[in-house]
């Protein structure tokens, strides 16, 4: 049976009690009252809004993203690993995420193998890639592949031939797969063409889906690919409301196919304040260095710097977060991974400097709600010690590591047929009519 059947199989028989569930609460309880929102709330971004089901993680805005369940500590015993020291494979949380259970060794090598041996760019993809004008960004270079693949889609070519409403997941879930299996060959290509004049490398179709994906970018230590392996486990879901992935559920709920709501978030992603804060830590500290004129700045340096850039109304990057209210644990997981095997790093001391004064710093402006670092304070850091200088591809990576999450909820939003969405929406003008007529 091919990987793709016994996938299909797997996730009806597993998905069909939570199908039947989620159906009947949407007939059986219409009409229970989620709560009140107000005009303030829809206009600083609808946050707090509960508007999105989404089944692959929750979000605690105290205690931080949980995948089905498990927290990142808890992930990382129990989701399969290449050895026991190691960081777990990312193939392991997409199962989890899709089949909401523990993957098996199997389970995962299974998928692992699917992703490496289907890695391959056509020429017409690299042809698209290689038409780009070097200088535009990765992430609008990483749009434009994900785009040249979409004439691919399984679900769209289905759609066209009449498939039935109630098969359209079976195609999405082949989509999927097959984008999924090409990310790191798209990152990689734009990778070397972009700063290693167009010499590409190869796939390693021995290696895992992140190990591969460090290998076709140049990296060969065991130590890029550890980090590889937890950098594409952490960054993969955060809930449904972020913008990458409220995007792909809202374009593909247009029946758009994974391609199309895809390449749509990683166009939100590559925003500063959403997946690019990742590029603009590095360049901000950098900066910082450059103008304090030392690798080791004093705290009181520190915070003139973070106070000059607060004046200049520019933000702290890595800093805030639209729903959290304490230090991301993706921020801790990667300090963690940084104590064990890095901890001697210069820059990484002055990230955790960083983290000792930043919050105050933010707390005396009085508005920001959140003061503590996200998981994009912390990556650059890392990638940077193993070699990676290039800050501007960052968030690519950020990019392949999301499909895993907005592309599982994908897949269970074609499962259970959620309609367009289409909230309604006002003019201000019949707004303050409404608002006076009730203070009348
Ligand atoms: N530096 C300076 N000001 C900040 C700030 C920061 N790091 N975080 C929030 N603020 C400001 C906001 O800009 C806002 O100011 P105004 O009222 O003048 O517009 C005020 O504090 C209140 O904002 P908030 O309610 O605390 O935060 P939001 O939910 O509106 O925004 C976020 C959240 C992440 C956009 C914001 O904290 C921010 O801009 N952080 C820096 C960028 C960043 O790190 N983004 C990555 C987030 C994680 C990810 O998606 O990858």
């Amino acid at each position: 049976m091919s990987t793709i059947t016994s996938l299909q199989n797997k996730f009806e028989q597993k998905a069909a009690a939570d199908h039947d569930k989620i159906i009947s609460m949407r007939k059986e309880h219409a009409d229970f009252v989620l709560g009140e929102y107000t005009l303030g709330q829809v206009l600083s971004g609808m946050k707090g809004i509960q508007a999105l089901m989404c089944e692959t993680s929750a979000l605690d805005p105290q205690e931080g993203i949980r995948f089905r369940g498990y927290s990142i500590p808890e992930l990382q015993k129990l989701l399969p690993k290449l050895d026991p020291e190691g960081e777990p494979l990312p193939e392991g949380i997409f199962y989890l995420m899709l089949m909401n259970e523990l993957p098996t060794e199997d389970d995962v090598k299974e998928i692992s193998k699917y992703w490496v041996e289907n890695g391959d760019l056509s020429e017409g993809v690299k042809a698209v890639l290689d038409a780009i004008d070097p200088d535009t960004h990765p992430m609008t270079q990483f749009s434009i592949g994900i785009m040249a693949m979409q004439k691919e889609s399984k679900f769209a070519a289905a759609y066209n031939e009449g498939a039935s409403k109630a098969d359209y997941w079976k195609y999405t879930l082949e989509d999927v797969m097959q984008l999924i299996a090409k990310l790191p060959s798209v990152a990689a290509y734009i990778y070397r063409r972009k700063y290693h004049n167009n010499q590409h490398i190869a796939a390693d179709k021995s290696l895992d889906w992140s190990g591969n994906l460090a290998h076709m970018m140049g990296f060969e230590g065991d130590g890029f690919k550890r980090l590889m392996r937890l950098y594409m486990t952490i960054h993969t879901d955060h809930e449904g409301g972020n913008v990458s992935a409220h995007t792909t559920k809202l374009v593909g709920s247009a029946l758009s196919d994974p391609y199309l709501s895809f390449a749509a978030a990683m166009n939100g992603l590559a925003g500063p304040l959403h997946g690019l804060a990742n590029q603009e830590v590095i360049r901000w500290v950098f900066a910082m260095l450059e103008e304090i004129g030392t690798e080791t700045p004093s705290s009181e340096q520190i915070k003139k710097y973070c106070e000059d850039t607060l004046a200049s109304g520019r933000v702290i990057p890595g800093y805030g977060h639209a729903v959290l209210r304490k230090t991301d644990p993706r921020y801790m997981a990667q300090r963690e991974f940084a104590l064990k095997y890095l901890p001697e790093d210069k820059l990484f001391h002055t990230i955790s400097h960083l983290y000792e004064v930043v919050p105050e710093v933010l707390k005396a402006t009085g508005k920001v709600a959140n003061p503590w670092p996200n998981v994009d304070a912390h990556s650059g850091t890392l990638l940077i010690h193993y070699g990676m200088k290039e800050y501007d591809f960052y968030t690519v990576l950020f990019g392949v590591s999301r499909a895993l999450g907005v592309l599982a909820s994908m897949i269970w939003n074609r499962y259970l047929g959620l309609p367009l969405e289409r909230p309604k929406s006002f003019t201000s003008e019949a707004m303050m009519a409404k608002i006076n007529a009730v203070k009348a």
